[in-house]
């Protein structure tokens, strides 16, 4: 399959690139930013990471893209405050595949201090699916990290079939609340889901922050449930690094 193929070239030729999306908290003020991979093609354009991440992963070599993703964040963010144009968190995106890599932990602090990144500017999005039991040996590095100042999210919070006991065990600090649920408010069910997905959050304070909001009328919904962050096309579409800096208001 010649698009597997053609990702052994895509970082040395430079076809990968991170896109920004603002994260806010209630008041609309700027938070934070996540990072979101993707891949130029020079036949095929832009390609989403739903596509080719897959590809990566069967192939072995999300090590080394997740820590292309992780330098090219630190670079940016470098950029960005050294020109005092953001002082929010930036969270980046963790396959399971790479939570599982031998020392995990201690490279990425290697890496932020390689880069003179204070790990209190990164957060780690991780999803349910790599917090299953069988791996929790090789989620030790995630206190090492939180102690040392990186918050830890997790990602599409609710749709990944997995226990919740590593909500009791494991160091988080933020609950994604997945699009999918953000779309079924207004209905008594999705109504009362979201509302048990923050009481969740709540309980175990823990940020709750909601994911694909596209409209107002979601923004006050969720609210008034009492969600504080928010991450949305409403707020910002995902976009290059300059742009970024160009759209956003100064973050807090
Ligand atoms: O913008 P959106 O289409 O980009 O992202 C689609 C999916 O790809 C999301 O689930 C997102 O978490 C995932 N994703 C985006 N960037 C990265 C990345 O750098 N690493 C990993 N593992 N997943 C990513
Ligand atoms: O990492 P995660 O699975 O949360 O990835 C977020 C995905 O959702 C990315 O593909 C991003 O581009 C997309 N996204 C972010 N905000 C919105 C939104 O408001 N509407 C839609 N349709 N997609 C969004
Ligand atoms: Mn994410
Ligand atoms: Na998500």
């Amino acid at each position: 399959f010649s698009l597997e193929r053609e990702l052994d070239r895509a970082i040395e030729d430079n076809q990968l690139a991170l896109h920004y999306q603002p994260q806010v908290d209630s008041t609309g003020h700027l938070i934070g930013a996540e990072a979101l991979l993707r891949w130029r093609h020079p036949d095929h354009g832009w390609i989403s990471p739903n596509t080719f991440i897959p590809l990566i992963e069967r192939r072995g070599q999300m090590v080394s893209f997740g820590q292309w993703v992780l330098e090219q964040a630190c670079r940016d963010l470098k950029a960005w405050q050294q020109r005092g144009s953001f002082n929010g968190r930036l969270s980046v995106n963790v396959s399971p595949y790479q939570l599982q890599a031998y020392n995990y932990g201690q490279k990425v602090l290697d890496t932020l201090k390689a880069y003179d990144v204070p790990p209190s500017s990164i957060g780690l999005e991780l999803t349910e699916s790599g917090m299953v039991e069988e791996a929790s040996s090789s989620l030790a590095g995630l206190p090492l990290l939180r102690r040392a100042g990186v918050t830890i999210a997790i990602d599409d919070f609710g749709t990944g079939f997995s226990s919740l006991s590593y909500l009791g065990r494991l160091p988080i600090d933020t609950l994604k609340i997945d699009k999918a649920f953000v779309d079924q408010l207004g209905t008594r069910k999705g109504d009362a889901l979201l509302k048990a997905l923050m009481n969740i959050g709540q309980s175990l304070d823990l940020k709750v922050l909601a994911e694909g909001i596209e409209r107002e009328n979601q923004h006050r919904a969720l609210q008034e449930m009492g969600c504080r962050y928010f991450q949305g096309y409403l707020f910002g579409k995902p976009v290059s690094a300059d742009q970024f800096v160009l759209e956003q208001p100064k973050a807090v």
